[in-house]
């Protein structure tokens, strides 16, 4: 079974995707996703100038070799575009070795268990009364987990909060955006302050404890706003609020940052959403420093690689809990599941739903309920694109938000 052809499509239903298509001399095809938000076509160039000509004629079945060779082949090793390349082709070709198989793809990973991956959704709001609007809507939509994120008293827009959240509808939070200015697309820019923020969150948490009770899992994302000693204050005060995890508390580059945390509470912690490859983790992990993992499929180097980091990770008794916004593919968000359904060490997965839109160039069979997420049991990933519906929304240029202190400074978004 050989690779007979790659082909990468860019769409943008709603927001960019990168997918690769690979079709084998049986006519087996496979997906894989290679979205890296901001960045897209530099992870499309790297496979269409650079990938695909080195895949044509390949054997499909040899997925372990052609990761390595990928991988160890190149010389100029790790990276999100790397690595997102190769995740594209191993999960594309894990998709086609299922459906050779007429197997959901989990089966081909040690089969189930459990019934269903716990999922997360995303509650926000700019106000404590209008974030408990959204808990209560993402409730009502079976969620048995919810992350919690708010605006900060005299800031506006910051990070992880929707501003256009309804009763009963789905939670739509797209960070990607642009301003246009001169004819040119640029990137928002948000204003920030660290003080502030760690004065108003423990009153959120307070507040939401008051009013949901000690039972319901609570989440929260610093999204690597903090510095080691902001971030160890901060665990701490969320103490008595017993959260299931604070995530990317400090830019997760510096490992060594997470041991000052940990010297100072028991909050805990979450990381690993930037990160590319399962060296990234290897002091996280040996020195006990997180509790669960946060890397993408798509942004990991694949099943492949993060099978790896996972497996290291229940040694030390790490449990995962995969990064699932919607710049994650639904490619991608299918083999999560299949991930997540298969492994033993599962913890949680993060689901944020991707829009009608979306969901109209890609067929999934995931399906959500009563709390939990299940891949379903079509042959392969079980995600299929609709080739003429991806053909119709085109690259639109759009950026993550540059966030900026009081004084001007630029500062971790
Ligand atoms: C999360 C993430 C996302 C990222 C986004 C960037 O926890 O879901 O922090 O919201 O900001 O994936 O592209
Ligand atoms: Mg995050």
């Amino acid at each position: 079974m050989r690779i007979e052809s790659a082909e990468v499509i860019v769409t943008s239903p709603g927001r960019n995707f990168v997918t690769l298509k690979l079709t084998t001399s049986d006519g087996i095809t496979g997906l894989g996703d290679a979205t890296v938000n901001g960045r897209e076509l530099a992870v499309a160039s790297y496979l269409t100038e650079h990938v695909v000509p080195l895949l044509l004629g390949r054997d499909a079945a040899n997925i372990e070799d052609t990761w390595q060779y990928l991988y160890r082949g190149a010389y100029w090793r790790r990276g999100p575009v790397t690595m997102a390349a190769i995740a594209a082709v191993d999960v594309a070709l894990w998709d086609i070795k299922a459906k050779a198989a007429g197997m959901p793809l989990y089966q081909l990973l040690g089969g189930a268990s459990r019934r269903g991956a716990l999922a997360y959704g995303h509650a926000s709001g700019s106000t404590v009364e209008a974030l408990f609007d959204s808990i209560r809507n993402h409730l009502d939509l079976g969620f048995r987990a919810i992350r919690v994120q708010t605006g900060v008293p005299g800031l506006g827009q910051v990070y992880g909060v929707a501003t256009d959240q309804r009763p009963g509808e789905r939670y739509d939070y797209e960070p990607a955006r642009r301003s246009v200015a001169d004819g040119r697309s640029l990137p928002v820019e948000e204003t920030w302050d660290t003080a502030a923020y760690l004065r108003h969150i423990p009153t959120v948490f307070e507040a939401v404890r008051n009013e949901f009770g000690p039972d319901l899992p609570l989440l929260h994302d610093g999204h690597h706003r903090m510095t080691p000693i902001e971030a160890a204050r901060l665990a701490k005060d969320l103490e008595p609020y017993r959260l299931f995890w604070l995530e990317d508390a400090t830019p997760g580059e510096d490992q060594t940052a997470l041991r000052l945390i940990r010297r100072h509470s028991t909050t805990p912690l979450a990381i690993g959403e930037v990160f590319n490859t399962a060296f990234d983790y290897q002091t996280l992990i040996t020195e006990r420093l997180i509790d669960y993992v946060r890397s993408a499929v798509p942004h990991t180097g694949g099943i492949t690689h993060l099978k790896r980091l996972v497996e290291f990770a229940g040694l030390y008794g790490v449990r995962t809990g995969f990064h699932g916004p919607t710049d994650v593919s639904p490619v991608g968000m299918a083999a999560a599941l299949h991930l997540d359904i298969a492994v033993h060490n599962f913890g949680i997965q993060e689901y944020m739903q991707h829009s009608a839109t979306t969901l109209e160039v890609f067929r999934t069979s995931y399906t959500f309920a009563d709390g939990l997420l299940h891949p379903g049991d079509n042959p392969g990933l079980g995600v299929d694109l609709d080739e003429e519906a991806a053909a119709r929304f085109e690259y639109i240029p759009a950026y993550l938000p540059v966030n900026r202190r009081l004084d001007g400074t630029v500062h971790d978004w």
